[in-house]
């Protein structure tokens, strides 16, 4: 599936780069599932990309920020605001699937070039939690805020209260009830945080990362996505990278900081994002859930990789914004 950039006219920026990828993956790397580079990967900035096919909206929101000049982390902030406000979003922001006991609980992130972070995490009844997570970064001394705290500071921010859970997320969890079975197990249909990389015209990386979490969790349970270095982490010198899935996994391997750890140690952004997934797998139950890694280098080049198949991605370059299925670890059946 591929959706064409809306005609924003970005054209070709002073930092786009015209040099191919030099791609030095063999037949055999292929089939064992190591990529040097990932054959989309192309080194075109500015670039933005982002997890899921709701990152296709997102993704245009953020590049329409880039090309008027502005930073890249006004670009994030806007980009995953987008996907926050769709109702029709299960696992991201108002529309959310509620914890077990009926409640939106969410979780967000965000970091600029500098290596300012802020970030919320179990946070009620705000509908952008990445603002609040921005003006923690912006406002406080500190990088994360949680729970009632969070609220509260949100509501002095001037953010409004608000019921965050739709009828149709209600529906959906009122069927779950009938049975409550309780499998922290995610799958593809009830997990779908976003988390977005984008490098503006002036070369900065920043990145955000949002989520409502696993659908029906416990009652203050958090994951990966409000931590830095699990669910994202930037660094200006190397690049980013962010992850979706089961947090949990991501964050007893620090993923999103590892792998820039591994770029900033030469490893391609591909390279890197399988060994993320590699130190998951190296354990044992990982075919019962689902973890995907994006990662961006400087130069513009990505990588993407995931445990199931299944996991896509947007991935906004010049006038192009396409929808990319992820390579796997595991194979399609
Ligand atoms: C979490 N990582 O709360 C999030 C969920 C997710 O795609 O990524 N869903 O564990």
């Amino acid at each position: 599936m591929v959706a064409a950039a809306a005609s924003i006219g970005l054209g070709h920026t002073s930092c786009q780069l015209s040099e191919k990828v030099k791609d030095e993956t063999t037949d055999a790397d292929v089939k064992k599932g190591t990529l040097k580079q990932n054959p989309r990967s192309k080194p075109i900035l500015p670039v933005v990309i982002a997890t899921w096919n709701h990152g296709i909206a997102a993704n245009e929101a953020a590049m329409r920020i880039i090309a008027q000049g502005s930073k890249a982390i006004d670009a994030v902030e806007a980009g995953v605001k987008v996907t926050e406000a769709d109702p029709d979003n299960l696992s991201v922001g108002y529309g959310g699937l509620p914890d077990r006991d009926g409640n939106v609980t969410l979780d967000a992130c965000i970091m600029d070039e500098k290596g300012n972070a802020g970030s919320v995490s179990f946070l009620q009844h705000i509908k952008h939690p990445i603002s609040v997570a921005r003006k923690v970064m912006d406002e406080t001394p500190h990088v994360m805020l949680s729970g009632a705290g969070a609220l509260q500071f949100a509501l002095q921010q001037g953010f409004k209260k608000e019921n965050l859970l739709t009828d149709k997320a209600k529906k959906q969890w009122e069927e779950w009830k009938e049975k409550a079975e309780y499998k922290p197990i995610v799958n593809i249909e009830n997990h779908d945080t976003i988390g977005l990389l984008a490098i503006d015209k002036h070369g900065d990386i920043s990145g955000a990362c949002t989520t409502s979490g696993l659908a029906y969790k416990m009652h203050g349970r958090v994951g990966d996505s409000p931590v830095i270095g699990a669910g994202m982490f930037v660094d200006n010198e190397v690049g980013g990278a962010c992850a979706t899935g089961l947090g949990e996994a991501v964050l007893k391997t620090l993923g999103a900081f590892l792998i820039v750890e591994l770029m900033r140690q030469g490893l391609s952004p591909q390279e890197a994002c399988e060994e993320g997934v590699r130190r998951i797998t190296k354990k044992q139950g990982y075919q019962n859930f689902q973890i995907g890694y994006l990662a961006l280098n400087k130069k513009g080049e990505h990588g993407a990789y995931s445990i199931q198949p299944g996991f896509n991605y947007a991935l906004h370059q010049a006038d192009t914004n396409e929808l990319i299925d992820a390579p796997s670890f595991m194979k399609k059946k």
